[in-house]
């Protein structure tokens, strides 16, 4: 058994791993040591279980034994590596784009007057994205025009499209580009079923073309599924502004009632904030000898309710079995989308209730409220209830919180950036061509047990901006970027003298905080705007994105529509596709001509650093900048 120093760079993640192996609780690391040495077929991507002819199995070693180089039906390695890699980008895909979806349902219910317990919070933004989709949104009565854009957006799910709606953000020669290629996402339903259609055996049966289209695929979810969800997120619960909160398990209080929201459409968490806001569940938790109640964040939802409402950070992805283990949770409350199913166990280890509030994600042994746009008020106040009167069973023996909160600014939305800016992007572009900013890497994504929680996230973000790169982060990379204190403008004094000084000079960390994993679109968006200011491609643009320690299908949707935007795209470890050549070749380098941009694998994170910093100087040296 590896030591708990191996497995974490945390000292509250450490603590929690020995209390959970004194008290016998299993984790995912303990689960990853049983699953070790995984398949190798599997791991290669060179298993098929797409028919019954099947499964099939390709063997590396196929082309000198002659044995196992096909499946039954005939497809080699190429062509099967393609298919799952494919299917595994449709997946991602289909997670954001139906969380954006959830939110178009919510505008709706909005719109059709179904519900009192949301609304319009940001009107201007309402009228600004509508307009910008095409929409006479000046004079009309705001419902009017609330109910085109619910209408534009379901359209951009669908199969009617030329293309969706928000791809007019992307430059023009992006956008020739994709056109030329075929990679022009025309509808987000329509491009993940085509997907799946695809790889319906003896369908697309050719490699690069199967790759093609999972690029099509990724930029649906990139440029409208996710961004549908961004956009739509912040009319409904307004437009993040900076704020300063705290991250760590720290952040959970030994005498307050401690309930964590955890998953990623704020739709269900703004609804548990706001019950625990309020006086009269405030006042049955005080009853019950508690001085309060906090609500912290884990994983996605946390970010949300991070960048719009301030809450703390108890933790990301390989945090959210440990939050369990203080014993101080009374209450974790999920939606969907990368909630560990050993959650279930672990809460009943405790005095924690598990939650589940979605319909399409149930986990049995849970308890379960159907909460929907219509009574989502209510069932939270349940929820918040049921949580104040857990709180009697805690027992104060088993509970141990590690460490104390640190601090960290959050809400860098793009509209927050160019506010601070004065309003106009020139005072960015302007240190980016004195070099005092050299580039932006956006650092986003997971943890993955294979890899000592946050090594890399918080050793490439150092080394950047050592190096005078800005970074941005997302989604997992946010907690681990506060928790080490990158994320205050303090942390400016760890930056290179360039980016220190604009740091400085702005009072902003060199770490922005911008959000959830579908907030990347908000990156894009920001390409998009930073490139058509140059009149240049995003491929031109002194810029990188890194996951160093992804493991979901959502973080390779991302990595895949960064690339096909023109981000060249580091990765702490490969996808499963490396039993294929040919389709290794082309995320590695053929992507590069073709799109402008590619993959790199490097687990190192320095060597990471090195990589993406070479990038930017070559970008920045064509654009005629000194590097
Ligand atoms: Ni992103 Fe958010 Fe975290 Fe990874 Fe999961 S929470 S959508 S997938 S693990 S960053
Ligand atoms: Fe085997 Fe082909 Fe069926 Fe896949 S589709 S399981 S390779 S026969």
């Amino acid at each position: 058994q590896r030591s708990v120093e191996e497995l974490s760079i945390w000292e509250d993640a450490r603590s929690m791993l020995r209390k959970a192996r004194a008290e016998g609780v299993e984790t995912a690391w303990d689960r990853l040591e049983q699953q070790t040495p995984h398949c190798t077929f599997c791991e290669l991507g060179t298993t098929c279980r797409n028919c019954v002819m099947g499964p099939c199995r390709i063997s590396p070693k196929a082309t000198k034994s002659g044995k196992l180089q096909r499946g039954v039906c005939g497809a080699d390695a190429d062509v099967i590596v393609a298919r799952n890699f494919g299917r595994f980008i449709a997946g991602g895909s289909a997670g954001h784009s139906d969380h954006g979806r959830d939110l178009i349902e919510v505008l709706e219910a909005i719109v059709e007057g179904e519900t009192t317990d949301y609304a319009i919070r940001d009107e201007a933004k309402l009228r600004r994205i509508a307009a910008e989709l095409g929409i006479d949104a000046a004079e009309r009565p705001l419902m009017d025009v609330a109910r085109d854009l619910v209408d534009e957006c379901y359209s951009d799910f669908g199969s009617r499209r030329k293309s969706v709606g928000f791809l007019a953000r992307a430059p023009e020669k992006r956008r020739a580009l994709w056109e030329k290629l075929g990679m022009t996402p025309r509808g987000v339903d329509r491009e993940i079923a085509e997907m799946m259609h695809r790889t319906h055996m003896g369908c697309d049966n050719d490699a690069p073309n199967t790759l093609i289209h999972a690029a099509r695929c990724a930029l649906a979810d990139g440029w409208s599924g996710s961004m549908i969800g961004t956009e739509l997120s912040d009319i409904i619960f307004g437009v993040p502004t900076p704020s300063m909160s705290t991250a760590n398990l720290g952040i959970l209080k030994k005498d307050t009632v401690n309930i964590l929201v955890h998953g990623h459409n704020p739709v269900v968490s703004e609804m548990i904030l706001a019950a625990a806001r309020e006086p009269q569940l405030i006042a049955a938790a005080k009853a019950h000898g508690a001085s309060g109640i906090t609500v912290g964040g884990l994983c996605c939802t946390g970010n949300e309710l991070l960048m719009r409402q301030g809450i703390p950070m108890a933790g990301n992805h390989l945090m959210t079995e440990l939050a369990i283990v203080t014993g101080a949770v009374e209450a974790v409350v999920v939606d969907y989308q990368c909630i560990m199913p050993s959650l279930v166990q672990i809460a009943g280890c405790y005095h924690t209730r598990f939650i589940t509030t979605a319909g399409k994600a149930r986990f049995t042994g849970a308890i379960h409220f159907d909460i929907h746009p219509h009574n989502a008020m209510e069932e939270a106040r349940k929820i918040v209830q049921m949580a104040v009167d857990a709180f009697a069973e805690r027992d104060p023996k088993r509970v141990e919180i590690p460490v104390e909160p640190v601090r960290i600014m959050t809400g860098f939305s793009n509209e927050a950036i160019l506010n601070a800016l004065g309003g106009s992007l020139t005072p960015l572009l302007d240190a980016v061509k004195a070099g005092s900013i050299r580039g932006f890497v956006a650092i986003v994504g997971c943890n993955n047990p294979k890899i000592q929680q946050d090594s890399a996230n918080v050793g490439l973000a150092k080394a950047l901006i050592e190096r005078d790169i800005m970074v941005l982060a997302t989604g997992c990379v946010t907690t681990a970027a506060g928790k080490a204190g990158l994320l205050v403008p303090e942390a400016a004094s760890m930056a290179g003298p360039g980016l220190k000084a604009v740091c400085t000079a702005l009072g902003i960390p060199p770490v922005l905080h911008m959000g959830s994993c579908v907030d990347n679109s908000r990156i894009m968006h920001l390409c998009g705007l930073i490139a058509n200011e140059l009149g240049v491609d995003i491929s031109d643009l002194p810029v990188g994105a890194s996951s160093p320690e992804w493991y979901s299908e959502k973080a390779a949707a991302i990595g895949m529509y960064a690339v096909a935007s023109g981000v060249y795209t580091h990765l702490g470890l490969p996808p499963n596709i490396l039993g294929s050549q040919t389709v290794t070749d082309l995320a590695l380098n053929g992507l590069e001509g073709l799109v402008g941009a590619s993959f790199a694998v490097e687990p190192d994170p320095l060597k990471a650093a090195d990589l993406l910093d070479a990038r930017i100087r070559a970008k920045r040296e064509a654009l005629g900048l000194k590097p």
